[in-house]
């Protein structure tokens, strides 16, 4: 079976424990250490990890169950699939529980097995009971958490240069674009499940190439000058693609680990397309590279103490990366130790990084509307950090809902609170309001100021626009097909009030499938609207575009090759940061 097609298997029995257990899941209390975990949660961090086909080191450990070579390897390779966004790559414990052989020794095979078959009600999926894993399976699974973690190898500078191709060198370049193209209104589309991007002309709502990058492609981001696209895969391929090109395609590419989902560019003044950033999930690490090449320059390991208890964090994961405005600084997020570097990259030789305390399990975020203040969940913290790029030192730490998850937020002036930062939830209905003014709005500043009630848990990410007077909240996770299938529109004239829905899957006309409704994103002008209609990689998809202002249907881009749609981004937006 391919990998897509398992991970398609896996969403969807996830999707049906999800259904069942939605309703009576406790919501996640706010101790990362007791806490349970909700359906969506559970489905959105099991996505299997490229890890599954690495070669690793393994000890033996005399006190372990037996079990033969083939056995190993097939456990192996489910916990690589299944298991390790929860438990961590060494199992030492993330959103999930630790898994160490001091803990799975002391429980034995048989307490095991009925925890992997029925499940827990702290989260733990009934992998038995879904059907997901047979008997024999979910005994080998008992065994295999017995043996010593297998360690995945390092990934060095020698390593990542082994892999970096430059395809086409800088002086062969096109001196001028080369395109008719509009490229400040063009989408780079994520193709999840074919490793591929969509360029999409925002203009004509026409593909104009289609893109082989990396494995599950993550993100996409773009060069100050709006030149050049970055795109990472899962598998930590980052693929530069020259948009200047008559056809714009990849000029360079490169491996910076075995795992990892974020990228970004310099965006100081000065140091317009000089350097790239990109951090791994594994090894935990992040480098710079040269901007119009992908040359590894840097690399620059997270392993060390976790911000509240100061303990030894053997796999600290680098999450959301941005670039700041104000000073030649790389904001790198730490999800498990919880802290924000500060990476000055104006000597990469003597790199300075200050280390601003957060939170633990960092994720992802984005700027407030003055691009001073960076937002950033910690998401099984259920808090929002943030810090001044400005001074360099943590604002505030501010208590929001369930499992908060904004993409990169939503910026918005309140008519009573002022300017507004929002953020979703995975865990809970609320959109949370978190004041951004400390000059004329200083009594709302960094305190939530207000909860919206949105449709329900599952939300992955929000949007507005400078010049639009709404705000559109997606749920692509929520169990319930009417929810997931749909987006809420909130007026930020009168957040208060409610929302309407609008039924992005029924305006798709595409006949089957999870039809998952994900990521808004607008285009340039900030007068319509895209979005993802999400199904598996054996069914059709498509993107519906909106118009802002009726909030009716406007177009729909329905195309065979427009497999597994998931972020999209345009290209002015995502450049100068605008949402
Ligand atoms: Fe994402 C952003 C990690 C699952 C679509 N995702 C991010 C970022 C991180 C991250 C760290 C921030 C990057 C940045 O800003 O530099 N995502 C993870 C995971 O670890 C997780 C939970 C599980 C996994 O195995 O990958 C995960 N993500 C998903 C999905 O299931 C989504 C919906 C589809 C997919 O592609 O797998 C998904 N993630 C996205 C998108 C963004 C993103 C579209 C960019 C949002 C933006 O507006 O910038």
């Amino acid at each position: 079976m391919n990998r897509g097609l398992q991970f398609a298997l896996a969403c969807a029995s996830l999707l049906a424990i999800a259904s069942a257990a939605w309703a009576q899941t406790a919501p996640v209390a706010t101790d990362p250490t007791k806490k349970g975990v909700t359906p969506a949660e559970v489905q959105y961090q099991a996505g299997s990890s490229p890890l599954a086909d690495a070669d690793m080191h393994q000890n033996v450990n005399p006190k372990a169950p037996p079990m033969t070579k083939a056995e190993f390897d097939k456990g192996r390779r489910m916990y690589f699939e299944r298991c390790a966004g929860c438990h961590g790559v060494l199992r030492k414990g993330a959103t999930g529980k630790p898994l160490t052989t001091d803990k799975t020794l002391a429980s034995g095979t048989e307490y095991l097995k009925v925890f992997i078959k029925y499940g827990s009600p702290a989260g733990m999926p009934n992998w038995g009971t879904s059907g997901e894993m047979t008997d024999e399976e979910v005994d080998l699974m008992a065994r295999y958490v017995q043996q010593e973690p297998p360690t995945p190898p390092e990934f060095g500078l020698p390593e990542m240069k082994a892999t970096w191709k430059v395809i086409v060198p800088p002086d062969k370049r096109p001196k001028k674009k080369l395109n008719p193209y509009n490229l400040e209104n063009l989408f780079s589309t994520t193709l999840r499940d074919t490793g591929e991007v969509a360029l999409i002309d925002g203009d004509t709502k026409k593909i104009i190439n289609i893109i082989k990058t990396g494995y599950a492609v993550h993100i996409s981001r773009m060069s100050a000058s709006g030149r050049y696209l970055y795109v990472i895969g899962r598998d930590a391929k980052i693929n530069l693609i020259d948009l200047w090109m008559e056809k714009p395609d990849n000029v360079a590419e490169i491996r910076v680990g075995l795992e990892a989902r974020s990228v970004d560019t310099s965006k100081f003044k000065g140091y317009e397309d000089k350097y790239a950033i990109a951090g791994s999930y594994w090894p935990p690490q992040f480098v710079i590279m040269n901007g119009d090449t992908l040359e590894p320059r840097k690399v620059v390991s997270t392993r060390g103490m976790t911000v509240d208890t100061q303990e030894y964090h053997p796999e600290p994961r680098v999450a959301a990366i941005v670039a700041s405005h104000f000073k030649p600084e790389f904001l790198v997020n730490v999800k498990e130790t919880g802290k924000i570097l500060l990476v000055n990259y104006s000597d990469i030789d003597n790199l300075s990084i200050t280390e601003v305390p957060a939170a633990r399990f960092l994720h992802d975020g984005g700027w407030d509307s003055s691009k001073r203040y960076m937002m950033v969940a910690a998401n099984q913290s259920n808090k929002i950090a943030v810090v001044d790029a400005k001074t360099g030192k943590r604002t505030a730490l501010v208590d929001v809902g369930s499992i908060p998850h904004p993409g990169r937020g939503a910026n918005f002036i309140h008519p009573k609170y002022g300017p507004v930062w929002a953020t979703g939830h995975l865990g809970d209905e609320t959109v949370a309001l978190i004041g951004t003014d400390p000059v004329k709005n200083k009594a709302h500043a960094w305190k939530m100021v207000a909860q919206l009630k949105g449709q329900g848990g599952g939300s992955l990410f929000l949007k507005t626009h400078p010049k639009s007077t709404h705000l559109y909240v997606d749920t692509p996770l929520n169990p319930d097909p009417k929810i997931s299938q749909t987006i809420a529109v909130f007026d930020v004239k009168a957040p208060e009030k409610g929302f309407k829905v609008l039924p992005i899957a029924e305006w798709a006309g595409v006949t089957d499938g999870a039809k998952r409704v994900v990521q808004p994103e607008f285009n340039k002008a900030g007068d319509e609207v895209w979005f993802s209609v999400w199904s598996a990689k054996n069914q059709q998809s498509a993107l519906v575009i909106v118009d802002d202002k009726t909030l009716k249907l406007k177009a729909v881009i329905k195309d065979p090759r427009l497999v597994t749609p998931t972020g999209h981004f345009n290209v002015f937006n995502t450049q100068h940061d605008v949402y």
